[in-house]
């Protein structure tokens, strides 16, 4: 075995090459990885060797470029480099492939003429999440591998493909056993040489993509079809037009325009973004001063205190992971009820079959009696949101529940400290704040306790990751992050109406921006009635409640709702609207949009800089982690202090000011804002 560099090295196993790197993490196309790769396949072609193997150790098989450093692409040897040797190559590559063959990874590979992979294994093109394309070939030669529609779906998506998938349509060659790639890859090579196999060229196949030449219906539909998911994207609409050119063009003529849309894309603050973003959720799961070490405890079984749609939808996500879960009522109607819910959830879902219903039903257990929560390794508690009712369930399952047992509660706003304090265990005390609908909401905020040991809040944070959310961890406060953080700007709503601002015009500014919808929609959606008032202040939110009008659910609300629950302008919410503000004297302004999104997002930070100021958030990218899962903040902008840092501190200072004249004290700058901008800092300078 020679080593090439230090994390590549080149071995002959008789006639074949094999070529292993090995970089942890994940094997990212660094200059490292590319330099041994690239002298790897030159010294493999200049050796007797008949053919060549490229094979990872570690996890995983290449997972794409280096994204914490996206311009080291452009130093030598580059991707592509490595690529026109392996294309050049005059006897059979192989890739094989375990783990994620991601991005430049799967691009690498799909310049070899063969690929094995394990059946765990994963392939795909990623980039669009990062708010790139494909930059390595990906959008020509996988059109010419799967045909234009596959790739394009693959592409825009950015969703991988498993693979027996893989091989069913082409991608893969063939599949090797879980535990022997290696030796099976191997005698893949030798069979190609025995039987002489013809080299497959990607770059050079033509079958898949000569059929829909001259044919732009298919990208035309496409378009329309996914215009809406990808509002406000650039990426999305440079790969369909890339795809277009494979199908359309020469090769290298739809590589260069690849290369040029890549840069672009490479170059856009969207991309920036979402780059910040990757890194910005991994952070958030880091625990300074925890011992990395710290062990989760094993959780087997769950219990859920409440059987209502909270509890209910916190039960889904374990039984969809196959974890048993027995569900605490007080009543036997209600624990029907909640069940029946359950499983009409289930039978909604897109997708779903009656036997995977089934399944997972059978792992919810319903019971009317603590005591059966004695072999739970967790218990969640979802009842009313009242301190003492809260503490009260907590001293009876500090009775019930074994040692050991992680004790839980998705209280949004009540002192955790107390609730644990109502225990003999506060160190195994935690919140788990799942948003609603709890199955549906990647955000879930885990609540650390003054007492929660570092073993709880390690075991929360690895069930986060089996149960597929994005986790965030607060510590106790009111509100705790995404809640506390959006909340000023929910209650400026009201200043708005109060200045003539209507409805739909505020809404229309923050859904141009990228949020799912403007804040209008959004009470309409979750209904005027679940949001509890400043105290001693009425709102027309309120009046709008004590008018029946509760939202989509009831009424109607902002909006009136047609029968598909499209919003429509409502006469009698507008005379509610006016009534109020008549009656408070309050004069209509005249506000421009700039004006509206600025103070609307501008809040946010503000009170973001409170929350990390108090030290309730770790770091200003758990903030934005928070608010994009929790509150649909758009990641093209990066989040709440990230978009911040962009606008520059000092600028966000000075608007601030100028509101608070204007518009009063919920604006005035808070402290860690107005010393960071003074100092020329940012936020999220340092993740
Ligand atoms: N570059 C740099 N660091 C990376 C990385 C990458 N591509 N991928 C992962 N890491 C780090 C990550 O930050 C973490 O670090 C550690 O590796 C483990 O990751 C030319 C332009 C591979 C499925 O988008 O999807 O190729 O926090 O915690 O859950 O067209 O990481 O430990 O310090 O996520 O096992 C396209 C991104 C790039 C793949 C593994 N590729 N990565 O998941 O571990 S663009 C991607 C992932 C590109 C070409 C272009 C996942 C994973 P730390 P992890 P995991």
């Amino acid at each position: 075995m020679t080593a090439i560099n230090a994390v590549t090295d080149l071995s002959l196993d008789g006639e074949v090459a094999v070529l292993t790197l090995n970089s942890p993490p994940v094997n990212a196309l660094s200059l490292t990885v590319r330099e041994g790769l690239f002298e790897g396949f030159k010294q493999a072609l200049a050796s007797s060797a008949r053919a060549i193997l490229l094979i990872c150790d570690g996890p995983t098989f290449i997972a794409g470029a280096d994204i914490s450093n996206l311009a080291d692409m452009l130093k030598d040897p580059s991707i592509e480099d490595i690529q026109k040797l392996m294309d050049g190559a005059d006897r059979p590559v192989v890739a094989a492939i375990h783990g994620t063959a991601l991005g430049g990874g799967l691009e690498i590979a799909l310049c070899a003429n063969f690929r094995v992979a394990v059946p765990s294994a994963k392939l795909g093109l990623p980039e669009v999440n990062l708010g790139l394309l494909p930059g390595a070939g990906g959008t020509q030669r996988l059109p010419r591998a799967l045909g234009p529609q596959k790739a394009l779906e693959m592409i825009t998506s950015g969703k991988p493909m498993r693979a027996p998938e893989a091989l069913a349509l082409g991608l893969v060659d063939e599949l090797a056993a879980e535990d022997a790639l290696r030796a099976d890859a191997l005698t893949f090579a030798r069979k190609v040489l025995a039987e002489a196999r013809p080299l497959v060229r990607l770059r050079n196949r033509e079958d898949k993509v000569a059929a829909f030449r001259g044919k732009p219906e298919l990208f035309e539909a496409f378009r329309a079809s996914t215009a809406k998911n990808f509002r406000g994207q650039l990426a999305p609409g440079w790969i369909v037009e890339c795809v277009e050119a494979a199908v359309e063009k020469p090769f290298e003529d739809g590589l260069a325009l690849e290369k040029q849309r890549f840069f672009q894309a490479a170059m856009s603050p969207q991309s920036a973004a979402r780059r910040y973003y990757f890194f910005a959720e991994r952070n958030a799961q880091k625990v300074p001063g925890a011992p990395a070490e710290t062990a989760a405890r094993k959780i087997a079984r769950v219990g859920v205190i409440g059987a209502g749609a909270m509890g209910g939808g916190i039960a889904m996500n374990f039984a969809n992971i196959g974890v048993p879960v027995t569900i605490i009522e007080m009543k036997p109607e209600a624990l029907a009820h909640g069940l029946s819910v359950i499983r009409g959830n289930y039978e909604r879902s897109r997708g779903a079959r009656p036997e995977e219903t089934e399944k997972r039903m059978s792992l919810l257990q319903g019971s009317l009696d603590m005591a059966d929560l004695k072999d739970c390794d967790l218990v969640i508690e979802a009842v009313f949101e009242n301190l003492e009712v809260k503490k009260q369930v907590f001293g009876k399952l500090d009775q019930a529940c074994k040692p050991g047992a992680v004790l839980a509660s998705n209280t949004s706003f009540l002192n955790l400290n107390e609730i644990a304090a109502a225990t003999g265990r506060p160190q195994d005390v935690i919140g788990l704040h799942f948003f609603s609908p709890a199955q549906v909401m990647p955000l879930l905020e885990i609540v650390r306790g003054d007492k929660t040991s570092p073993e709880t809040l390690a075991t929360a944070i690895e069930l986060g990751k089996r149960i597929r959310k994005t986790t965030v961890i607060s510590r106790v406060g009111p509100g705790f992050i995404a809640n506390r953080v959006a909340s000023p700007r929910l209650a400026e709503i009201n200043s708005f109406l109060l200045e003539g601002l209507p409805p739909a015009r505020v809404d229309k500014v923050l859904y141009e921006f990228g949020f799912p919808m403007g804040p209008f929609a959004m009470l309409d959606l979750v209904g005027l009635d679940v949001i509890a008032d400043p105290p001693g202040q009425e709102t027309i939110r309120s009046r709008m409640v004590a008018a029946g009008r509760r939202g989509q659910k009831g009424g109607g609300g902002f909006y009136d709702y047609d029968a598909q629950r499209n919003p429509q302008p409502s006469p009698a919410a507008d005379s509610i609207i006016e009534d109020f503000r008549a009656a408070a004297g309050a004069a209509i302004k005249e506000v421009s949009d700039e004006e509206i999104l600025e103070r609307s997002l501008y809040l946010e930070v503000n009170e973001g800089a409170k929350v990390l100021e108090e030290g309730i958030a770790i770091r200003a990218s758990d903030i934005d982690v928070a608010m994009i899962n929790g509150y649909g903040w758009p990641v093209d902008h990066g989040g709440p202090m990230y978009y911040a840092d962009q606008i520059g501190l000092d600028k966000v200072v000075a608007k601030l000011k100028e509101f608070e004249l204007k518009y009063g004290p919920q604006y005035r700058p808070a402290p860690r804002l107005e010393r960071l901008a003074a100092e020329g800092q940012k936020f999220t300078a340092k993740p």
